[in-house]
């Protein structure tokens, strides 16, 4: 009825002045909207900001690529609000349901994978949504598990199955909190077991649109699905170009550039030029290079918190971490490190106390606005720029926070043996050493 819902004038303007939500309607075929298939996803809430970095990866490759399909043309991935993370401890924070536009630079992102953040998907459903029902109508939610055994006669295969011997429901956190969004109502819930990688969703959704789908008439309808614990869906192809796209996509957001900037002027002398390093203002102009200097100054990524506990065999003492730094600052000629890290501040003042001799700089935001503004997750990711852009980088073994810095070094263009080093359990020892991946252009 397009007299009561606007004509397309109408609408396109007040999309454009951005005037939403309103308590109005627009037709989707106006807006282009036609057909539309959103793709909302989740991670478990017991995985750790880099882990979902990475399974970010994994899905925007799936859905650049599902973009070339007819059916899913106007494919658009919904980026899941962040929740409080099990690492962000400071109190007094609001640190729940944040936006990826916190941490990510969105532009950047879309010109890879069309992704909207979880308010600008709530926008769009308003738009040509029923004014009167709030809710976000979800077809099918899909909760991925493992198979209970991966490999058949010794051969590991691609494959899924709905679970159907066993009940399955929306109740538990599991798959992540995307589902207790008030706005979200789920049409049908399925438990799946999914092995393998993320082109294989493609035949999981169609399956899904099959199903949903009546007659010719209503094949272009707009659609939502929903797959939680995408942590279970494995990349394509790890590593390869596409990959690296995605990665490089994945800039920060300027203000936490800016931060990190600012700080490497005023606390380490760096600037991008005394670097070597002159970023293009799109990741699309980026070319390999590999003639970084870094700053005058070593980075040591010295992860504390669980680790300690879990990773006891492979996590340094701070007395063997502060020796193998110092070895290092001897080698390299330089004086200062700067040290990122999850240590308590009570461990933070025993690393100080060994390292009497040299300069050991850490961030830490200037005033309270300052860490309100940026929160733990952006204290985090001041910290892995300001490694990033170092002249030696050494990382804690199996951690994903210094595989991210790994890439991001990668991209910058650092060689490589400045880049891929791990700490070791203690000084001497012979040590497992984190993998090397490099950028693949
Ligand atoms: O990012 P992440 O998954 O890396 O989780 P791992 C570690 C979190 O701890 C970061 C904080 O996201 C930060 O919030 N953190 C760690 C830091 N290192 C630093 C640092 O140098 N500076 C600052 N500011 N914050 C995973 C865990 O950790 O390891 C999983 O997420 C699990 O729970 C797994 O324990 C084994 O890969 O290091």
């Amino acid at each position: 009825n397009g007299a009561s819902r606007g004509s397309s004038a109408t609408c396109a303007k007040r999309v454009l002045q951005e005037i939403l939500p309103l308590p109005e309607t627009c037709p989707p075929e106006v807006l282009g909207l036609r057909g539309t298939v959103y793709i909302l996803y989740d991670v478990n809430i017991s995985e750790g900001f880099n882990l979902r970095r990475d399974v970010y990866i994994r899905v925007a490759v799936f859905v650049r690529r599902l973009q070339r399909r007819r059916r899913f043309r106007q494919v658009r991935l919904v980026l899941p609000p962040w929740p409080r993370l099990y690492h962000w401890h400071s109190q007094g924070l609001q640190q729940a349901g944040l936006p990826w536009s916190h941490f990510f630079d969105l532009d950047s992102l879309r010109r890879y994978a069309p992704v909207l953040d979880y308010d600008e998907f709530l926008a769009e459903q308003r738009i040509f949504g029923n004014p009167g029902a709030p809710l976000v109508h979800v077809a099918h939610a899909f909760r991925l598990q493992h198979y209970k055994v991966m490999l058949e006669h010794g051969i590991f295969r691609d494959k899924f199955e709905r679970v159907t011997d066993k009940p399955c429901s929306e109740g538990s956190l599991s798959g992540g909190p995307l589902l207790q969004q008030a706005e979200l109502r789920v049409g049908r819930f399925h438990c799946v077991r999914f092995q393998g990688s993320a082109g294989l969703l493609e035949k999981l959704l169609r399956e899904a649109i099959a199903e949903d789908t009546a007659g010719p008439e209503d094949a272009d309808d707009m659609r939502t699905y929903a797959l939680l614990s995408a942590e279970t869906v494995l990349h394509d192809h790890w590593g390869d170009e596409h990959f690296w796209q995605a990665r490089r996509s994945m800039r920060f957001a300027r203000r936490l550039d800016q931060v990190a900037a600012d700080f490497r002027l005023h606390a380490l002398a760096t600037t991008d030029a005394s670097v070597g390093v002159q970023r293009p203002a799109l990741w699309e102009l980026e070319r390999p290079k590999r003639d970084a200097k870094g700053g005058d100054y070593l980075c040591a990524h010295l992860r504390r918190g669980d680790f300690v506990r879990a990773r006891e065999a492979t996590t340094p003492t701070l007395k063997a971490a502060a020796q193998q730094i110092k070895q290092l600052l001897r080698a390299f000629n330089m004086t200062t490190v700067f040290l990122a890290t999850d240590a308590t501040p009570y461990e933070l003042m025993e690393l100080k106390e060994l390292f009497y001799r040299f300069r050991l700089v850490h961030f830490a935001p200037e005033s309270n606005a300052q860490r309100r503004a940026l929160k733990d997750g952006g204290v985090a990711v001041v910290d892995q720029l300001v490694c990033a852009y170092a002249r030696y980088f050494v990382g804690t073994y199996e951690s994903t926070f210094t595989y991210r810095i790994y890439e991001e070094r990668e991209i910058l263009g650092f060689n490589q043996a400045s880049t891929f080093n791990t700490f070791c359990k203690a000084l001497g020892g012979s040590c497992s050493r984190n993998a090397v991946w490099p950028i693949v252009w």
